[in-house]
């Protein structure tokens, strides 16, 4: 028995904003297919990212349309998780792959995280951020159970691994359960191929370059994906490349040798079918960015889809900016916040909030915030609300005495979290104690509201404002505990 194992495809990754690397992307994860089929294998799994985005263009969802149809017709089942791209972590929203799920695909997911072909167990999850690993680990528990009971079982996870990805990994290599024979990997774009369990572990890849720090690992291992034969031992990887559409460039050039290596890239490319991607370092030399520059395009823009020149003279006006090249933004970004708070707390949530607003992940990006405020600063919200809701009876009383509609309107523009209103509090016994009554007693709260709307039923934002800040305690609590469980399990 044999399967094909691929990752990150990214369908519908318009990268620079162009439709012909929009389409490279589909025509190698075409070319994946063709050999697929030609290889017969007997079922694909796919580790996750296979659309570049949660809510993808018409056109990505219908290449692939075409390519799960060409595998259906050749017989050849698709078992697929949710990688970090093609997943929304937000209540009640679902992964594009669900579309094609009635059709036949295998959604690995936590409503159905188990499945099997001919007696192989097949586990997956879709990706999880680091700040929800329990909600990993507990299904790798009952994965583990479940691995005792077959002969042969494959995990299928998306996830950087500390072992593999140094930076701002989701998981430390050991947990991952170890009586799987084959760790059908996705998330890390380059070729990694290891023991573990009782087996081995495999990252495919991405199947296109992606980002340019990708091109070192490809112009050693090539782009592709694996064909895993299972076998009574360890299974057998072999590793598939496919030709790359079209050619990418990334290069470092001397400024002394700048023509003579320009002109060496210009006879490479020259004659090319699909013009190349060019990213080009000038580096070593006083000279003017602006004019060497105007020297690249020169020589090179005529046969390039992108031409990227960057430079790194030796003079520098912004030793920010050039500093230290070999560290990413994101470690950068890590150092100066471990540097100022010397917090790791802060600094994952910066780090995992710069990867989810780099790939369009607003949405996302307000569920990471909110997230990491509900865990780190729930209580304090509720104490906020205790406040309001003080401060909201000495502004009844000051009201009475002065009723001066200005008041009201300045106050009800005033948002539950603004640190003018906690700043104004007043902290006498006497609201302290009604305070403590108010948050005690939900009748007394609702005749607080009643009263206050007869007052102030001019304002429905006001209103709004009220209802919001009366709510009891026991409700909000409630709010936020649903909020967190129910947000990894809705696919
Ligand atoms: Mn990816």
């Amino acid at each position: 028995m044999k399967f094909a194992h691929l990752a990150d495809s990214h369908l519908g990754y318009r990268q620079y904003g162009l439709l012909e690397r929009e389409q490279d992307f589909y025509d190698v994860f075409d070319k994946c297919v063709d050999k697929i089929i030609e290889e017969k294998c007997d079922f694909v799994i796919h580790s996750g990212d296979l659309f570049d985005k949660s809510q993808p263009s018409p056109n990505a969802l219908l290449r692939f349309q075409k390519s799960f149809f060409r595998l259906k017709e050749a017989n050849i089942p698709v078992y697929a998780i949710a990688g970090n791209h093609d997943s929304v972590r937000k209540k009640g929203v679902i992964p594009p792959q669900v579309l094609f799920r009635d059709l036949g695909l295998i959604l690995l997911s936590p409503n159905h995280p188990m499945d099997s072909y001919n007696g192989v167990l097949i586990c997956g999850m879709p990706y999880v951020t680091k700040s929800n690993k329990s909600v990993l680990m507990e299904a790798y528990k009952l994965f583990e159970e479940e691995a005792n009971k077959y002969v042969t079982s494959i995990l299928v996870a998306h996830q950087g691994i500390d072992k593999y990805l140094p930076f701002n990994p989701e998981l430390e290599i050991g947990d991952l359960p170890n009586n799987f024979d084959y760790y059908a990997m996705g998330h890390i774009h380059n070729y990694i191929n290891d023991a573990y369990g009782k087996g081995r572990l495999v990252y495919p890849g991405s199947s296109e370059i992606s980002k340019s720090d990708e091109v070192l690992d490809y112009n050693k291992k090539g782009k592709g994906f694996a064909i895993v034969e299972l076998t009574d031992g360890e299974p057998l990887v072999k590793r598939v490349t496919v030709d790359l559409p079209r050619k990418f460039i990334k290069t470092t050039i001397n400024y002394d040798d700048l023509d003579k290596k320009l002109s060496l890239i210009k006879n490479k490319i020259k004659d090319l079918e699909k013009p190349p991607v060019v990213e080009i370092v000038v580096e070593n030399g006083d000279f003017s960015a602006s004019e060497v520059n105007e020297i690249i395009r020169e020589a090179l823009n005529d046969y390039c889809l992108v031409l990227r020149p960057k430079f790194k003279p030796n003079k520098s006006n912004d030793e920010i900016l050039t500093g230290d090249s070999n560290l990413g933004s994101r470690q950068l970004l890590a150092e100066a916040l471990n540097k100022k708070y010397n917090n790791s707390k802060i600094t994952d949530f910066a780090v995992e909030l710069l990867n989810s607003l780099s790939h369009d992940g607003s949405e996302e990006a307000s569920l990471v915030c909110e997230n990491f405020y509900n865990k780190h600063f729930a209580s304090d919200r509720l104490n906020e609300i205790d406040s309001n809701i003080k401060k909201l009876d000495d502004f009844n009383v000051n009201n009475d005495e002065t009723g001066s509609n200005d008041d009201l309107n300045n106050n009800s523009n005033n948002d539950l979290s603004s640190n003018e209103l906690n700043n104004d509090l007043d902290e006498s016994d006497e609201s302290k104690e009604f305070n403590k009554i108010i948050n005690k007693t939900n009748p007394i709260i609702q005749e607080k509201l009643e009263s206050n709307n007869k007052k102030f039923k001019s304002s429905e934002d006001f209103e709004d404002k009220n209802r919001e800040a009366l709510d009891s305690e026991s409700v909000i609590r409630e709010k936020l505990d649903k909020n967190q469980t129910t947000l990894f399990m809705e696919r």
